[in-house]
């Protein structure tokens, strides 16, 4: 008889919008051999997308609304405890927005990522593509990193960039930017899963050494 395979790391996936990216991560999770599973994806928002596209995926969801608690501390705690029930390996951030606090961050120190649309230490924060329009910038782009207690502060993994236009608008950027987002999020979560990534002491470990930069995917 054949030895059982070690069981999958377990992946949640939370978002409050759309969900493309999570449609992008249960796409990529779906193909034969990918080293981990989506058990659940959960929302701080009733109303958002990507719960249905979970759904649709079989996927086991729950939603911890934030309008219903006094405190962020109270929220945070809420989804602390639904998480511990779930007991993820993984906490994926897909388009999440709500700021985490320290107390929820150290429970997944290093097992916990973000995409985030900018190249990162650059534009932290909200409103990234009207930023980067408005400063006159000509690269843009997306950043994955560990997240920390310091606001898109963590170390970053992995980025991806695009060339502005003239005759950008943030709606423009944002779906180019995207577009890359949804190539680079199911990488990184591979290598996570596969357990080439380690959040460590001066940054991020890839394959066991320190990456002196962030690994780079360019549109050109
Ligand atoms: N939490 C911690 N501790 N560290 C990070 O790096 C985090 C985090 C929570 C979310 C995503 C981040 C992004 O990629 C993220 C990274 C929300 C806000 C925000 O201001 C800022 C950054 C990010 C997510 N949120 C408002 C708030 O009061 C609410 C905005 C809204 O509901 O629309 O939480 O950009
Ligand atoms: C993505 O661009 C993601 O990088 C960004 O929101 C979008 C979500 O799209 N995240 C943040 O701004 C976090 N504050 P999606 O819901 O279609 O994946």
């Amino acid at each position: 008889m054949k030895a059982d395979p070690s069981p999958l790391p377990k992946i949640v996936v939370l978002a409050s919008g759309s969900g493309t990216n999570l449609q992008a991560l249960i796409d990529a999770s779906r193909e034969r051999n990918f080293p981990g599973e989506i058990i659940a994806v959960g929302s701080n928002r009733p109303e958002a997308f990507a719960l249905e596209r979970a759904a649709q995926a079989n996927i086991d969801t729950f939603v911890i609304d934030h309008t219903k608690f006094g405190s962020r501390e109270e929220f945070d705690a809420a989804l602390l405890a639904e998480l511990h029930r779930k007991n993820p390996d993984v906490i994926v951030l897909a388009g999440f927005m709500r700021i985490l606090t320290p107390d929820f961050v150290r429970a997944f120190r290093g097992r916990m990522l973000n995409i985030h649309p900018s190249l990162l230490p650059a534009y932290t924060g909200l409103n990234t593509h009207q930023r980067v329009l408005e400063a006159g910038d000509k690269v843009h782009g997306v950043s994955i990193h560990f997240v920390t207690e310091e606001l898109d502060g963590g170390p970053v993994i992995a980025q991806a960039e695009i060339a502005v236009n003239d005759n950008d608008t943030p709606e423009s950027l944002a779906e180019r930017v995207l577009q890359q987002e949804h190539t680079l999020y199911p990488i990184v979560l591979r290598w996570f899963c596969e357990g080439r990534i380690q959040l460590a002491a001066g940054g991020v470990q890839f394959d066991g050494e320190l990456l002196p930069n962030p690994m780079r995917l360019s549109d050109n």
